[in-house]
């Protein structure tokens, strides 16, 4: 459980540099090499795109922090309710 925890968080850093925002190439670079297992459109700019839209609560163009972690509990929730994500995400 700290693991996944560390992982998220970690992943966010990465992903934004040290950042406070990942702008929208971060973010598709993100989705797209780590979250192929799980999300059925991490490999299309428009649907990540659109998901970037959906995310951005304070409407500034990037995903900060906050808006990161809604999209780790939305694939939380929908993992949850498959209950088969544990097995299609291991590869
Ligand atoms: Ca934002």
């Amino acid at each position: 459980m700290e693991d996944a925890i560390k992982t998220v968080v970690m992943t966010y850093i990465k992903s934004s540099k040290g950042k406070e925002n990942l702008d929208s190439s971060s973010f598709k670079k993100l989705v797209s090499k780590q979250l192929g297992g799980i999300m059925e459109d991490a490999d299309s700019s428009s649907a990540i795109k659109e998901m970037q839209k959906g995310l951005d609560e304070n409407s500034d163009g990037k995903v900060n922090f906050s808006e990161y972690l809604n999209l780790i509990g939305y694939l939380a929730n929908a993992m949850s309710q498959k209950q088969c994500g544990s097995t299609e995400a291991a590869s």
